[in-house]
């Protein structure tokens, strides 16, 4: 498909509002059986595309694709386990609508064969630094690539949670990981930052990095944040489980998106979108 058509020139487009002050809304579809939220709703391809089509209807720019949960603890499937999950999912999503899919994944084999598949970008928990041959991949495709923050594995990363200042630390990390992704032929204005709530971090570093955010949207790049129903607001919550973290998500996300957050990735899309329409509005940009 040529670049600046069909799903890869609307996202080309909504990158460029979005660095004009739009909030752009990010849906998540996990297609595994052991997400910490939705783990098992969208495992096949027809529950998958239902998701996908209600979550576009619903208001969603983008949908995340991931076949890999990345919850504290989790191991990694084996990659053709999630070649298998992830590639019929894009490729009947991409079929079904004609929202741009970005893929969730820390493999350059999975992000390769989804973008065949019909994805148009690539999300790497790791900040393309899981898979060596993640980040080749990325300036090649000339697709747009959100970089997180993360330390560790999944399964220990909340074992490394020491920083001097977390959000100084993260900011650093970032401006590295887009330097570096820039120096392979990374365009700059296909480079997103997050900086990993919930990723080897503390629920107080966690908050600290939604209260400081802005401190990394000054580096200039788009920035995205995904606090969706994530533990730290269960904890806030008195306890309450991930499908009821509702006012909590919109909480974190209406705060990101008043520090300079320009995408938000979320579970409940028709809620957040009309979060974000007002936290827009609100917010000088
Ligand atoms: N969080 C998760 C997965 N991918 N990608 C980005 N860019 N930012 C995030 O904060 C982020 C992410 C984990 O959440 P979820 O997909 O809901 O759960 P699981 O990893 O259990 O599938």
């Amino acid at each position: 498909m040529p670049a600046q058509t069909g799903p890869n020139g609307r996202l080309t487009d909504l990158l460029k509002d979005a660095r004009t002050g739009r909030v752009l809304v990010m849906g998540i579809l996990n297609v595994t059986p052991d997400s910490f939220s939705d783990g098992g709703l969208h495992f096949d391809a027809t529950a998958a595309v239902e998701g996908a089509v209600r979550m576009a209807a619903e208001g969603a720019h983008i949908l995340d694709v991931g076949g890999e949960s990345t919850r504290p603890g989790a191991q990694q499937p084996t990659e053709a386990e999630e070649l298998r999950r992830v590639v019929p999912v894009v490729r009947a999503v991409a079929e079904a609508t004609g929202t741009p899919i970005s893929v969730d994944t820390r493999r350059a084999s999975v992000a390769e064969a989804a973008l065949d598949a019909g994805a148009a970008m690539v999300n790497d928990v790791s900040g393309l630094c899981h898979d060596p041959a993640m980040l080749p991949l990325v300036a090649r495709a000339g697709c747009p690539v959100c970089i997180m923050h993360m330390r560790g594995e999944p399964a220990d990363m909340q074992r490394a949670t020491g920083y001097s200042d977390v959000v100084a630390d993260v900011r650093a990390w970032l401006l590295s990981r887009a330097m570096a992704a820039e120096a392979a032929g990374v365009a700059p204005e296909r480079i997103i930052l997050d900086p990993g709530f919930g990723f080897a971090k503390t629920p107080e570093q966690n908050l600290a990095l939604v209260r400081r955010l802005r401190e990394i949207a000054d580096l200039g790049y788009p920035v995205l944040m995904g606090a969706s129903r994530k533990s730290t607001l269960g904890l806030l919550l008195g306890g309450s489980p991930p499908e009821e973290r509702l006012e909590g998500t919109a909480a974190v996300s209406a705060i990101s998106i008043a520090n300079g957050a320009s995408l938000i990735r979320v579970h409940d899309v028709r809620f957040m979108a009309r979060v974000a329409a007002v936290a827009q509005a609100v917010a000088t940009r």
